[in-house]
């Protein structure tokens, strides 16, 4: 079968641009399975989706389904995108972390007019078995992790198991990405290089951690490791095969196991695969690290580290965040990581429920006392299927029009709690954190003012001034309680 597999654009998130991986291991295994796979990303396209469907049929080979995955977020555009597909006449599938958690909404109506098949978590296998079942003119039965409509009934399976063994996937098809329309990685390199040939790669999936704003509907809390063996092979291809740049690990914890990540770090040295500068997309958890580990990270070529430090304040980060972590934890690596000779980045979160004037001010504090290199401040967002998301509804009121407005780093609050909690506080002091973090210190404005980016790209410069450190009109903390309302939850 032709398959055209797309994401919406993530107007979200920010300038980078990373590859959607889960649309490359999908396509990987379809690709295995004999069909004709295209990777559609809507981020570094120039050109709609109809595009590559009209020039399809122009060629006599027309696709016959678009499988499309979205986060939250992009969910109006991921619809937007499946009426586009049903009105070409394909066959439209859903999947990816809100389609796991929300599957219903998108079998009924109105969405159900144009979304066929929805799929819940890791779907390698099921959207195979789906593609094979439909070529075969066979009818659709029970496909582990799917969510469909016959007439007027709707068939929900049961989960799909999350996949065993990783090493018996094949490698994410890294080949059909447009690679160098993709961004660098890392926003501490002396500009954004647009044509950065930016791989992303995954050595484990899942993590047993609970953080209570975590949502981690698809890959889950059981941590499954490929070996370092495979893991050196797909490195390997990446680098002499695709010619990659710069490499992202972004497993939700890849350092859980002290030994193989040490070991993975020894085995790129011994491969020469530590020329390509390597970082941790979204960090590291400070718990499962050493000074040993962050020596051979150096030496295996990685330049960044980024860690979830979140708050400040202890309580907060115990009873509140549950992060597993400890205040203390948390400067030794930061301690240990710069001692390596790796930049560092912190990961900090604002307006979190229970959180005051002054766990944020002690937030604020600790990003100064830990001086990472890059500070990602962000506000809390309650994503469905999160712990936080619950105590939200049970004790608060969420404020969003749609789900677009679920996003981290949008500059608005998204809730406000019954009891002393100040959605405006909240927003005023995350704007504060950036204030004091990268203005009022005259060696960070000396170091912003070298990077060359800043300069070439001035309108960029402009709207990240006006975003973090001033604000405009349309920031209310939040909307009337009425508007909230319009979403199903
Ligand atoms: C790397 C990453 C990013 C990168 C790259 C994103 C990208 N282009 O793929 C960046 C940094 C850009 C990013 C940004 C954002 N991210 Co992010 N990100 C991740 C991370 C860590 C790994 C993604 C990944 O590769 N997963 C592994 C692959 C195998 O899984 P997958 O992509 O889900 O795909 C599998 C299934 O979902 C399914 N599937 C997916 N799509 C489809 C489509 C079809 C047709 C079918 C049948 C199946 C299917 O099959 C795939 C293979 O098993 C995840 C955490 C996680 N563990 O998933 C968070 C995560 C996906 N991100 C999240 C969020 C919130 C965001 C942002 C919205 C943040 C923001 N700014 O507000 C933005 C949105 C960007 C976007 N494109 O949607 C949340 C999503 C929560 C939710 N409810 O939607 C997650 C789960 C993190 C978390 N724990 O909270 N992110
Ligand atoms: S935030 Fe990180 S450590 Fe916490 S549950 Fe999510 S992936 Fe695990």
């Amino acid at each position: 079968m032709r398959v055209i597999l797309a994401s919406p654009e993530a107007k979200v998130w920010s300038e980078r641009k990373h590859i959607p991986l889960g649309l490359g291991y999908l396509a990987a295994v379809l690709r295995e399975g004999g069909h004709d796979v295209m990777i559609y990303d809507a981020a570094i396209e120039d050109v709609g989706v109809d595009f590559y469907l009209d020039q399809a049929e122009a060629q006599g080979k027309p696709y016959q389904m678009i499988g499309i995955t979205a986060t939250t977020p992009l969910m109006p555009d991921a619809w937007e995108m499946a009426k586009l597909g049903k009105r070409r006449g394909l066959i439209t599938v859903m999947g990816g972390p809100h389609l796991t958690i929300m599957p219903m909404e998108s079998v009924q109506p109105p969405h159900s007019d144009y979304v066929d098949y929805i799929f819940r978590g890791e779907a390698e296998y099921s959207f195979l078995e789906l593609i094979n079942t439909l070529e075969a003119g066979r009818e659709v039965g029970i496909i582990p992790g799917i969510h469909f409509r016959r007439g007027d009934e709707i068939i929900a399976s049961p989960e799909s198991p999350m996949i065993p063994d990783l090493d018996a996937l094949p490698f994410p098809a890294h080949d059909l990405f447009k690679i160098e329309r993709y961004t660098n990685l890392q926003p501490l390199t002396d500009g954004l290089d647009r044509h950065a040939r930016s791989f992303t790669i995954l050595t484990s999936r899942g993590c047993p951690y609970k953080c209570t704003f975590c949502s981690k509907p698809v890959t889950g809390d059981t941590w499954r490791a490929r070996s370092v063996e495979s893991v050196i092979q797909e490195w390997k291809w990446l680098v002499n095969g695709l010619g990659a740049t710069e490499i992202g690990v972004t497993d939700d914890i890849w350092n859980l196991k002290l030994p193989r990540a040490k070991e993975l770090c020894r085995r790129l040295i011994e491969e020469g695969l530590n020329t390509v500068p390597w970082v941790t997309v979204h960090g590291m958890k400070v718990n499962h690290t050493d000074l040993e580990l962050f020596q051979l990270m150096k030496a295996a070529g990685c330049k960044r580290v980024g860690f979830g430090v979140e708050n400040g304040d202890e309580h907060m980060l115990r009873n509140v965040i549950r992060k597993g972590q400890t205040l203390d934890q948390v400067r030794e690596a930061f301690a240990n990581a710069k001692a390596a000779g790796l930049q560092t980045m912190g990961f900090f979160i604002f307006g979190m429920p229970g959180d005051t004037e002054e766990t944020m001010e002690k937030t604020i504090q600790l990003a100064l006392e830990l001086d990472p290199k890059l500070a990602n401040f962000m506000l809390a967002a309650a994503f469905p299927g999160t712990v936080m998301y619950d105590i939200i509804k049970e004790g608060g009121q969420v404020f969003a029009d749609d789900w677009g407005d679920f996003a981290i780093h949008e500059q608005k609050t998204r809730f406000t709690m019954n009891e002393g909690y100040d959605p405006d506080m909240v927003v005023q002091k995350w704007r504060e954190a950036y204030r004091r973090f990268y203005l009022y210190r005259p060696e960070r404005v000396l170091e912003k003012m070298m990077f060359k980016e800043n300069w070439t790209n001035l309108p960029g410069t402009f709207s990240q001034i006006k975003r973090f450190f001033i604000g405009s009109k349309d920031q209310s903390a939040h909307k009337e309680p009425e508007v909230a309302a319009k979403i199903a939850v």
